[in-house]
């Protein structure tokens, strides 16, 4: 990672300032949660005026961090700064429109490679395995204090986009990282991992044996695929961030080389969740659909009936594993 002079920017933007608002994208993930509640938390403990906002609710997984109560969904000030994390677009930045009338600096860090540095301060780097990892270091670059609610905070978001160590962004540095904040802060990585993975919603379990029973396999073994439709939203109304991880499932089938996840999102509109093992870049394939992400995990989102979309996508997958045969084959 390089780029010293964008973590010395944000040093001083926030240094210079004292009244900050933070905030991250719609459907928080882990990374996103945490990053905003470790950057929060830190600030405020130096002095700072801190307001860290998630329009929609922190989702229930979440809740368990130490502090988190801090974390509201409405503003009550006007801020001097406002800081986004983990979020690529400024389109996507859930923060209420009146928060910019004073015209706040805007303070971008991220990790994703489309981000377009909608921020008048920009820390993106696209190397980084989470946006946690930028925090982690923002912290020890700018001599902010770190205790054990902020390394909660810091261990969570960096798990949680790693798949808990086991995707393939899980570099020495992500370790190394995680290892300081269990020695030196006393948190508990099972206690996490318990509170992130084992803390399910009953519905949501009841609603992953209904998707789980859409699941079909396709080209020789080759890709596999299920879906969500409104029907099941409405019967089971979990938290969109509780059905972000069913996808895992479609690839995670012996001899699957992509797996694919139609969520019927609206009446018309379907999201789709691509993953795939290393020999399939699905970004490549969801750009087709006009979608995007990693090598290994993308995602995209069309206009149209649920039926319509999945013939379409699979007929165009079916015609993918066609013209890719010999070479899949040679791997087997
Ligand atoms: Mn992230």
């Amino acid at each position: 990672m390089s780029q010293p002079s964008a973590w010395d920017q944000v040093i001083s933007t926030i240094n210079k300032h004292h009244r900050f608002t933070l905030g991250c994208h719609l459907h928080p993930d882990g990374d996103a949660i945490g990053s905003l509640l470790a950057l929060g938390l830190s600030l405020e403990k130096t002095g700072k005026q801190v307001e860290m906002i998630v329009p929609d609710g922190v989702p229930a997984t979440y809740q368990f961090l130490p502090g988190i109560q801090r974390v509201v969904q409405q503003p009550t000030s006007r801020p001097e700064v406002v800081i986004s994390v983990d979020c690529a677009e400024r389109s996507r930045l859930q923060l209420p429109e009146e928060i910019f009338t004073g015209e706040p600096l805007l303070v971008n860090i991220d990790h994703h490679i489309s981000n377009d540095l909608f921020g008048q301060v920009n820390l993106v780097l696209p190397d980084a395995s989470a946006t946690g990892q930028l925090i982690f270091k923002l912290l020890e670059k700018g001599a902010y204090p770190i205790d054990p609610a902020i390394a909660s905070a810091l261990y969570t978001a960096i798990a949680t986009d790693t798949g808990f160590f086991r995707y393939s962004n899980t570099t020495g540095e992500v370790l190394s990282m995680a290892s300081k904040l269990v020695e030196e802060y006393q948190i508990s990585p099972s206690q996490i991992a318990e509170r992130v993975y084992e803390e399910k919603s009953y519905a949501s379990i009841r609603l992953l044996g209904e998707v789980l029973s859409t699941l079909q396999i396709s080209g020789n073994r080759r890709y596999s695929w299920m879906y969500l439709n409104q029907e099941m939203i409405r019967k089971y109304k979990v938290e969109m961030e509780e059905i972000e991880n069913y996808v895992n499932y479609t690839n995670s089938i012996r001899g699957v080389e992509v797996g694919l996840f139609f969520k019927e999102i609206k009446p018309d509109e379907v999201k789709i969740s691509w993953r795939s093992k290393a020999s399939v870049d699905v970004s490549r394939l969801a750009a087709h659909f006009g979608g995007g992400g990693h090598l290994r995990a993308a995602g995209c989102s069309m206009k149209g009936s649920l039926p319509a979309v999945m013939e379409e996508v699979l007929s165009f997958l079916s015609k993918y594993f066609e013209e890719h045969k010999d070479r899949m084959d040679g791997r087997r």
